[in-house]
């Protein structure tokens, strides 16, 4: 059975440790991304972390030079369990963040095609080239998306690598079209489509069924 993380996106720190504690039983991890760590700061990750002791997660889509890359994924991994970039960029950096990440014992996440329309311009044509570095470099997982079930299949097949798949909910994707692409190592995000809902709690639930189908 696939896992399930949340995404975070709320801007307010009371707003988002209430849905952590309320979802926290049907959750395996928490992503937290720019809208949520720009609004309150890093510490926010901390006091997720002491909350629901489940794994938290930077989707901070890291895309700089191999130095820069190094400083981004120190100051974040400090706190995360895990980061996630994207690989476009090249090798070195990836590289980059992969040294600081190993030396932490965390992990390095890469996205190889996003899950919205527009990832279809620029990103998918390049997808699978990602795919195979994702494999070669030994990331730890990839980002694929759910909205596009047979692009998730072929990605996978590629990179032979544990998924994390965006794109379930508020974006279109549903379960039951990617359930049997995914494993027990894999992880469906959702955001939206719990925290925006009249009980988080009641949602989190829902999917968490639904992935144990
Ligand atoms: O659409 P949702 O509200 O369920 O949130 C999806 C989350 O996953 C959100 O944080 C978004 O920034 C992230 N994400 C994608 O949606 C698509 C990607 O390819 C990568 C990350």
């Amino acid at each position: 059975m696939p896992k399930l993380m949340l995404a975070l996106d709320v801007l307010d720190r009371d707003r988002a440790l209430k849905i952590v504690e309320d979802v926290k039983d049907y959750v395996d991890a928490i992503k937290v991304g720019y809208p949520l760590v720009l609004s309150t700061g890093t510490e926010i990750i901390k006091e997720i972390k002491k909350l629901c002791n489940k794994e938290v997660i930077a989707d901070f889509k890291v895309a700089d030079i191999p130095a820069t890359n190094e400083k981004i994924a120190k100051i974040t991994l400090k706190y995360a369990d895990g980061i996630i970039v994207h690989g476009f960029v090249g090798e070195d950096s990836v590289k980059a963040v992969q040294d600081v990440a190993k030396k932490l014992n965390k992990k390095v996440i890469m996205v190889t095609e996003m899950s919205h329309p527009g990832a279809v311009q620029f990103l998918q044509p390049i997808a699978d080239k990602l795919s195979e570095m994702a494999k070669k470099l030994k990331v730890d997982a990839i980002v694929a998306p759910s909205t596009r079930p047979e692009r998730l299949k072929e990605i996978k097949e590629i990179a032979e690598l544990p998924v994390i798949t965006p794109g379930v909910g508020a974006q279109g994707g549903k379960i039951e079209d990617i359930l049997n692409i995914l494993d027990e190592n894999d992880y469906v995000i959702v955001g939206r489509a719990i925290y925006q809902s009249q009980n988080p709690k009641e949602e989190a639930k829902k999917y968490k069924e639904m992935l144990n189908k």
